[in-house]
């Protein structure tokens, strides 16, 4: 297992659309493993392979108390959704910034399994925020492209100063 290193905002490489996964493989699995560790070591609750930089459809989320609750998404798609909600975010590719987003209430969604096996989940709340999140980051979207103009602008500058401070 590793820990992967996370693409910061505003970098280009975000804004990659990831392609789908052709067979879950055994190097499907060690991605996912990685992933999972690299959430785990964050800490946070999702991450897509767009924020490691591997341009393939593939979610790890984990909102459970004692992260014992892994769920893996391989090809998701999301076949309803329903309602509306706000919730303030964060995003591990942002660090420090917690903003407020309107997403679906609940989503259905299909998706692979780490055996390959498709399966559907109808999800809510933080879960389905989570969902909504991390497809967003498969698609080349940050939950800051929502914001106004202004906030986006005073964002990036905020990324770019603490990137020379960790340079
Ligand atoms: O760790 C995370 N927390 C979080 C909080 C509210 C809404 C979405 C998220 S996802 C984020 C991890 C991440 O950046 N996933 O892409
Ligand atoms: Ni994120």
């Amino acid at each position: 297992m590793a820990i992967l290193d996370i693409l910061n905002y505003p970098d280009p490489r975000l804004y990659t659309v990831a392609k789908p996964v052709k067979e879950v493989d055994a190097s499907i699995r060690r991605l996912v493993e990685d992933m999972a560790q690299t959430m785990y070591a964050a800490p946070g609750i999702g991450l897509a392979a767009t924020q490691v930089n591997v341009h393939l459809q593939v979610i790890v989320i984990d909102i459970s108390e004692d992260k014992n609750g892994l769920q893996v998404f391989i090809n998701p798609k999301l076949v309803n959704k329903c309602g509306s909600q706000d919730y303030e975010e964060g995003c591990l590719s942002v660090p420090g910034v917690y903003e407020t987003v309107t997403r679906a209430e609940t989503v259905t969604v299909e998706a692979l399994d780490i055996n390959g096996k498709p399966f559907t989940l109808e999800a809510e709340g933080l879960l389905a925020v989570c969902i909504q999140h991390e497809m967003d980051h498969l698609q080349g979207k940050v939950f800051v492209d929502y914001l106004s103009q202004l906030k986006q602008t005073r964002i990036k500058t905020r990324m770019k100063k603490r990137q020379r401070e960790f340079a």
